[in-house]
């Protein structure tokens, strides 16, 4: 692969950082994150926690994993600028931390096997190059979609719902086994956020097993599915070409900074509690409520099927949670008590990866204009958040060798959401 790219190495560039440089001409800079590292510190009290929060505050750290409450760490990225100061420092305040990640650019290199060797002869062969051994760039898995679509016409139709900021389609897979009639459907997406990789990889791999494995028949029988793998693909284009660790959209905001945060741009409790009005943070809601052509598409689409879709499941990663609304707010809808029933008959189905079932704001941090919050809004009544493997040792550098154990894993507990709503009306 060519890239006419300047390499720049930057002192500084996280996104929360405020004075990083931030990207915003077609110059296609490259981000390096060599010397930076992925520090675990885990508070004890309530001393230590205001410890924490004022160093990440003094330093502008990037946290890839909140703490919530004592004994849970705190994932934090670390310049190679800071590192000798914040080891005094923890050292000084007795705050236990481990390093994660000793070299964030050597995980980094080491994440994905090069793809384009055996590509030529995979899409002589299968016509298309996708596969689960390695992360795909978006052109490999749209052009799977459009090859499923064409070699599965009865069973697969293929939706663009809009186009992304640079114009992208935005595909969401129609798999049913019905022509006419509308059956009870489960929605999926991933890839809301870009830098999360392993979720595009497990949505794909549920759309092979549905579209290409025959035993897999009987989940398509009552339910329709409606699978959108790559909600941010603008994002996640970027991540694989200039800034790994990106999180948000691309949007131009009229600041030095780009992108706002589609998991808090959603239309329900837009701007509330752990979103910020500050266009370089990592967690800017956007203008406004859909501001992003991605929220704005998928939410007219959703809309418009409301009341067929009775699941929302929305991939991210990472820490191994299934995660139920509300999340703008530690606040419980009535029928709480259901959906976590259901999400722990999902999670009893997993065999290699532990999840934690519970309500988002309490397990991680309240967080307002999340897509699952907004999805339980408009009536889908089992609405949740996975958060895919690991808890922390990789974060969101997963190598590539956990996809398919990761998708292995997940895929069987889609059947306990299909036994619940197999049966509705709709
Ligand atoms: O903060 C998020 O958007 C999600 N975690 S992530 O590490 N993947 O960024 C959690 C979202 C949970 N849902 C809501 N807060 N509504
Ligand atoms: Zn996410």
């Amino acid at each position: 692969m060519t890239l006419l790219l300047v390499i720049v190495v930057f002192s500084c560039v996280f996104v929360a950082c405020q004075t990083a440089p931030q990207d915003q001409s077609w110059t296609e800079d490259v981000v390096s994150y060599s010397g930076f590292q992925l520090w675990s510190a885990t508070p004890r009290n309530k001393t230590e926690r205001e410890f924490l929060l004022k160093i990440r505050q003094d330093y502008e750290l990037e946290v890839w994993r909140e703490s919530r409450s004592d004994n849970r760490p705190v994932d934090l990225l670390i310049s190679p600028d800071f590192q000798t100061e914040l080891k005094l420092r923890l050292a000084d305040a007795q705050i236990p931390y481990e390093v994660k990640i000793a070299d964030m650019q050597t995980e980094i290199n080491n994440e994905n096997p090069n793809i384009t060797d055996s590509g030529t002869e995979f899409e002589n062969r299968f016509s298309h190059k996708m596969d689960w051994n390695s992360y795909h760039r978006v052109d490999d898995i749209y052009g799977y979609l459009n090859y499923l679509a064409d070699t599965y016409p009865r069973l697969v139709q293929l939706v663009s719902v809009g186009s992304s900021y640079e114009g992208r389609p935005l595909y969401v897979v129609r798999i049913s086994s019905s022509s006419s009639g509308t059956k009870p459907a489960i929605w999926i997406d991933g890839g809301i956020h870009a830098r999360e990789w392993i979720s595009p990889a497990v949505a794909t791999y549920i759309i092979q097993q549905l579209v290409e494995v025959a035993d897999n028949e009987r989940l398509l029988r009552n339910v329709d599915w409606y699978i959108m793998p790559v909600m941010n693909p603008d994002g996640y284009e970027y991540t694989h070409v200039n800034n790994r660790l990106w999180r948000k959209t691309r949007s131009m905001t009229g600041s030095r900074c780009r992108g706002a945060d589609p998991n808090r741009n959603f239309g329900y409790q837009w701007g509330g509690k752990g979103t910020s009005r500050d266009k370089c943070s990592e967690i800017y809601h956007g203008s406004n409520a859909f501001s992003e052509p991605e929220t704005r598409a998928v939410s007219n689409f959703i809309s418009g099927k409301a009341n067929q879709i009775q699941v929302y499941l929305t991939l991210h990663s990472y820490g191994q949670y299934l995660l139920i609304p509300w999340g703008y707010a530690v606040e419980y809808p009535a029928d709480y008590n259901e959906m976590r029933d259901l999400a722990k008959a999902a999670a009893s189905k997993f065999r290699r990866y532990k999840y934690t079932v519970g309500n988002s704001a309490d397990l991680l941090y309240p967080a307002a204009g999340g897509s699952d919050d907004w999805a339980k809004s408009i009536g889908i009544k089992y609405s949740y958040t996975v958060e895919l493997a690991d808890t922390g040792r990789h974060g969101f550098i997963l190598p590539a060798s956990f996809i398919q154990p990761v998708c292995e894993d997940f895929f069987p507990a889609l059947e306990v959401f299909v036994d619940k709503v197999a049966t509705i009306k709709v």
